[in-house]
Order: structure tokens, then C-alpha cells, then sequence
């Protein structure tokens, strides 16, 4: 894209192209709307969050304490997939975690709060350094994540997170766009070790981290470094997958 076309880009790329992750599944069907993820604030609107330490990070809830009616049976080492409403109409990364529910709570009642979210997935772009950046979840309808083999087997909740960083060159632009799904997973070998990289949400992020306030069109970035902890990956026999692992891409050329 040159320069000129980016600017027209960046003009279009306008609250039409808002979503959310209404549904989801497993190896079964398609969940109904807001079954087992609870209803974010931005039902109707389709708005994003913008500001990062609101208490809205943590999974954007329409009625905070309320729950979805629903959670979710998997098999660890499965895939879980969200699906778009409509479509990821903005370019940015694509992040994953997960919270164990803690015991005395169900994923239904979980509040999420505290230092209990580890990160199992997250991507960059390709084309850095280029005029022709791309994000692996551009226009996607669904998103996929696998969940990793070496979960404890249990509840949780996960937190689908696209930020969005057409807008994020200045504090507070970039905005996030969020849901989550409870779970109850199943025939996990327990090996996760996720010492050292739990955060909380709201906390994990600032608005100021470089992968937030970011300049995504000029001049061309060159490297993204995703916010938020390492991702939390089974040892390699189990299947952990090593690309991006360390949360920074580089462009191939400058
Ligand atoms: C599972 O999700 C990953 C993304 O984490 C994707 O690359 C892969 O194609 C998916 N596999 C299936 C069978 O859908
Ligand atoms: C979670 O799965 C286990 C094992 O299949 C089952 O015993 C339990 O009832 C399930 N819990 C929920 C909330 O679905
Ligand atoms: C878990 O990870 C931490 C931090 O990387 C490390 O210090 C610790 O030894 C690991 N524990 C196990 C059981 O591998
Ligand atoms: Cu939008």
C-alpha cells in the first residue's frame, strides 16, 4: 500500500468496523450468542475499550457478577475457536489467555480479578519494514486458539483479546476489543508452568507499553513487541508451538 492509500486506509477504518466474539465452539457446533461468553458491554455498540487500567480489561462485561448461563467442555490439547461479529475490521495483534478458576469459585461466578491470567498465544505481523504490513488476523470471521495439552484440567476462563492499532499512535487510541469464554476443561496432563508470567487485568498493560501506543502506518514500523507476560507454553514434546514465543517481530528489511 503507499503512503497516500494508507491515509485513505486509515479514513475508512471507521466504528463500522467494530466486533465482537458472541459464539464459539470446540469439535461440536457453534454455540448460541452469549451461551458460555459472557455478554460484553459492547453488545450492541461494538465499541472497543480504550483505556487500559478500566475495570473493562478484565472481560469487558455488560453485567460484571452475572456470568453466562453456560460453560463449555474441552479437551485439552483441542482447538477453541470465537466467532466475529462481523469480521477483525482493524489491524493488530491477536492475544489469548487463560485464568484458572480458583477453588470455591466456578467459571460462572468467577470474577476474574487478581493475578490469574496467563497469556497461551499471541502474533505479529508480517511484512514489517514494508508497506504491505500484515496481521495474521486480518478480516478473520473466527479465531482459533489451541488450547495447550499441559492444562490441569478444571475451570477457567478465556480471555480473547484483539487490539487494534490503527488509531494507537496517540496515549489511549488503540483500542481493545474483548470477550470471554468459560470453560471446563478436560484431559489436561498439568505440567503448565505458569510461574512468573500471571498477570492481572486490569494491570498487565500501560497505556504507554510500545505495542499500545503504537505508530502502525509512517514512518513504516520496523518491530512489534506484544504487551503483556511471555506466553505460558507446554514443554516441547507436549506440543508447545515456538513461534513467537518471545513477542517481538522484525521486519525483513530496515
Ligand atoms: C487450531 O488453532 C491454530 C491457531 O492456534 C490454527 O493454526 C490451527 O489451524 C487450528 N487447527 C484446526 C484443526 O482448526
Ligand atoms: C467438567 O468436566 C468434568 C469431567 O468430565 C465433569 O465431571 C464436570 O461435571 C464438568 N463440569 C462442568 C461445570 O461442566
Ligand atoms: C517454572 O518456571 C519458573 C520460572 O521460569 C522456574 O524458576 C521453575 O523452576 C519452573 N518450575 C518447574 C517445576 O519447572
Ligand atoms: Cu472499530
Amino acid at each position: 500500500m503507499k503512503f497516500s492509500s494508507a491515509l485513505a486506509f486509515m479514513a475508512a477504518a471507521g466504528a463500522q468496523a467494530h466486533y465482537t466474539f458472541p459464539k464459539g465452539y470446540s469439535t461440536g457446533a457453534v454455540s448460541g450468542e452469549w451461551e458460555h461468553i459472557r455478554t460484553t458491554e459492547n453488545r450492541y455498540s461494538h465499541g472497543p475499550v480504550q483505556d487500559v487500567t478500566s475495570q473493562a480489561m478484565t472481560c469487558y462485561e455488560l453485567n460484571p457478577g452475572q456470568g453466562a448461563p453456560k460453560t463449555l467442555s474441552v479437551a485439552a490439547g483441542s482447538n477453541y475457536t470465537f466467532t466475529v461479529d462481523t469480521s477483525i475490521g482493524h489491524p493488530g495483534p491477536l492475544h489469548f489467555y487463560m485464568a484458572k478458576v480458583p477453588a470455591g469459585n466456578t467459571a460462572a461466578n468467577f470474577d476474574g480479578k487478581g493475578a490469574v491470567w496467563f497469556k497461551i498465544y499471541q502474533d505479529g505481523p508480517s511484512g514489517l519494514g514494508t508497506n504491505s504490513l500484515k496481521w495474521p488476523s486480518d478480516g478473520k470471521t473466527e479465531v482459533s486458539v489451541r488450547l495447550p495439552s499441559c492444562l490441569a484440567s478444571g475451570e477457567y476462563l478465556l480471555r480473547v483479546e484483539h487490539i487494534a492499532l490503527h488509531s494507537a499512535s496517540s496515549v489511549g487510541g488503540a483500542q481493545l476489543y474483548i470477550a470471554c469464554a468459560q470453560l471446563n476443561v478436560t484431559g489436561g496432563s498439568g505440567t503448565l508452568n505458569t510461574s512468573g508470567k500471571l498477570v492481572s487485568f486490569p494491570g498487565a498493560y500501560k497505556a504507554t507499553d510500545p505495542g499500545i501506543l503504537f505508530q502502525l502506518y509512517w514512518p513504516l514500523p520496523t518491530s512489534y513487541i506484544n504487551p503483556g507476560p511471555a506466553v505460558a507454553a507446554c514443554r516441547r514434546k507436549e506440543g508447545s508451538r515456538k513461534i513467537g514465543i518471545m513477542g517481538r517481530w522484525r521486519g525483513d528489511r530496515g
